[in-house]
């Protein structure tokens, strides 16, 4: 019969040893294919962070998983007995307490750091971060507003005449800042490739950035139950070429130039009309 020290000394090798054969796995091959994709700073720096919570996770799901199987391997009932009895009782032990509560204490205060230090380090790592975000990008920024209604979302483009869209374009290279607000109830833009999830609020300016790096297609859904159609709240967004965004744009403000007037004036948010469109 092993004693209980040995037990340990073998639990605690087989969870260095598969810790050592999955981390590589984990930083190499997982970790680069997390959601959301690469296409913009915000995305990546997200795949970033999913990686970093994984390393951080994989030697105590190891362990878990290295006592479990251990435990169903050698603590198995003698064979022969057939009256099932408890083993001896364990009271105490200090070096395996004092390791536990050592390392996980670690652990979660390393990931408050970690997770506060990212969403200042990245603009709000595309986050909804209110009408004053802590931290904002340096140099130009195209704003574009999103606004959520049930059931789909508008955009305005307030440096290009407050023009209004249905569609979502953005040109690649640029830092957007997507100021998302709402008409009615309470909805939530999520353009999932671009990493930007931000809470659609009447009478809020939210405002998330991200800098698409990758010219493509994106989906847009509501995140927030809206209502009887909210299953229906998505569309497809598209990033382009700076020349082809401009072309576009210029074909929006054409289109649209006679609906312009029965427009409100761009605002950051609009009051909700109970008669008519909101605005
Ligand atoms: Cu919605």
């Amino acid at each position: 019969m092993w004693s209980r020290s040995s037990h340990g000394r073998r639990i605690a090798a087989i969870t260095v040893i598969g810790t050592a054969i999955v981390l590589p796995l984990v930083v190499f091959v997982l970790g680069p294919n997390m959601p959301p994709g690469k296409a913009t700073d915000v995305a990546k720096t997200q795949v970033d962070s999913n990686t970093v919570l994984l390393v951080v996770m994989t030697p105590f799901t190891v362990f878990i998983l290295a006592y479990l199987g251990y435990a169903i391997c050698a603590f198995r009932a003698p064979k022969g007995e057939t009256e099932l009895s408890d083993g001896a009782s364990i009271r105490g032990h200090m070096p395996s307490q004092v390791a536990w509560l050592v390392t996980t204490t670690v652990a979660v205060l390393f990931l408050a750091i970690f997770g506060t230090t990212e969403l200042l380090a990245n603009n709000g790592a595309g986050s909804g971060s209110g009408p004053n975000p802590v931290a904002k990008p340096s140099g130009l920024v195209l704003p574009v507003q999103v606004i959520g209604q049930q059931w789909e979302f508008t955009y305005r483009y307030p440096t290009y005449g407050g023009v209004e869209t249905a569609q979502l374009v953005l040109p690649v290279g640029e830092q957007v800042a997507f100021h998302v607000t709402s008409l009615d109830v309470v909805h939530s833009f999520w353009a999932y490739e671009l990493g930007v999830k931000a809470d659609a609020n009447p009478g809020v300016d939210n405002v998330a950035y991200a800098k698409p790096n990758t010219i493509g297609t994106f989906q847009i859904r509501c995140a927030e139950l809206c209502g009887l159609w909210h299953g229906y709240m998505f569309d497809t967004g598209r990033v382009v070429s700076p020349a082809a965004f401009k072309a576009w744009i210029h074909t929006q403000r054409a289109l649209f130039s006679g609906v312009m007037q029965y427009l409100p004036k761009f605002s950051t948010s609009y009051a909700p009309d109970p008669q008519f469109r909101a605005g």
